[in-house]
């Protein structure tokens, strides 16, 4: 591999131990110089902000048996068709509780804005393609009963027609815990590339904060059960919530660790995964990549 040849599209990682939760804390790049040990950083992460992050999408090199952890997915979930980029609305509170947040499939993660209501998000699917959702879910956050939504519109468009068309309205939710999964039928689906949740109501807090931990699409048709994570998952979270001998509930070189889960179905098991879209490295026959695992077993801070 000639020096600075090789670009770097994407970031790969390899899950080569298949465990049910492995941290990393921190990931490095670095390159020698030749008949040097000066050592230069090329590009390093240690999570603690989820810029350009993508969690669980399988790079085109595919899985072999690896299943992820999503054992609560819906027939036909399409959540994980929502094209991130995409989502519009009421400005998030702060960077790590943004709207993002409301597509992850993690309850441990939300959506908080304090600019009063209606509080508005729109997104669309990848490539806007038409999809009828017939089921979608409301996830409750970790805390503050009050800034729960309590009544809200769901509208859809269609992708050459500017027209928001409602598809379905509730009040008076209640969530009666946090973390909570509310699933609500779609009588009559129709497919949109576009969709825009529209609270109107929360429990209080004199209305200026408005939170909810996750937004569940599902079309109920099996056929699109491909839109579903594939091979392991992988996602920022707090770090492991015990240890026998270092600071719970954070990383190892700050307060946000990598894990990767799955487990394996069959002999043999391997996961290609992208967790930087796009990235640019020259890399070399002296270029190492270095990162540290905590093989967490199954405990850890969502
Ligand atoms: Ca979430």
């Amino acid at each position: 591999m000639g020096k600075n040849s090789t670009k770097l599209l994407s970031w790969l990682l390899i899950l080569c131990m298949v465990l049910p939760n492995v941290l990393s804390s921190s990931i490095t790049v670095r390159a020698n110089e030749t008949g040097s040990s000066k050592k230069e950083l090329l590009w390093s992460s240690s999570f603690e902000t989820p810029d350009d992050f993508t969690p669980n999408k399988l790079d085109k090199l595919g899985s072999a048996n690896i299943e992820g952890t999503l054992s609560n997915a819906l027939t036909g979930d399409i959540t994980y068709l929502v094209d991130l980029k995409s989502i519009e609305g009421n400005t998030d509170y702060n960077e790590n509780e943004a709207k993002v947040k409301l597509f992850d499939r993690s309850s441990g993660t939300k959506y908080l804005t304090n600019t009063g209501l209606p509080v508005i998000v729109t997104w669309s699917l990848k490539g806007k393609v038409e999809k009828a959702v017939s089921q979608y879910g409301i996830v409750s956050a970790n805390d503050a009963v009050e800034r729960d939504p309590k009544s809200w519109k769901l509208y859809g468009k269609k992708q050459n027609d500017g027209d928001w068309n409602l598809i379905d309205e509730k009040t008076g939710q209640i969530f009666n815990a946090r973390y909570q999964e509310k699933l609500y039928t779609i009588s009559k689906p129709e497919e949109y590339s576009s969709y825009k949740l529209e609270i109107t109501e929360n429990y209080g807090n004199n209305n200026k904060m408005t939170q909810f931990a996750d937004i569940i699409l599902s079309t109920g048709k099996e056929e699109d059960n491909e839109f579903q994570s594939e091979g392991m998952n992988a996602a920022i979270t707090n770090g492991p919530s015990s240890t026998w001998n270092q600071k719970a509930g954070a990383g190892w070189s700050g307060s946000k660790a990598l894990r990767t889960s799955g487990s394996l179905t069959g002999e043999d098991g391997y996961s290609y995964n992208v967790i930087y879209d796009d990235l640019d490295i020259p890399v070399s026959g002296s270029t190492y990549l270095k990162y540290n695992i905590f093989p967490s077993m199954a405990n850890e801070v969502p």
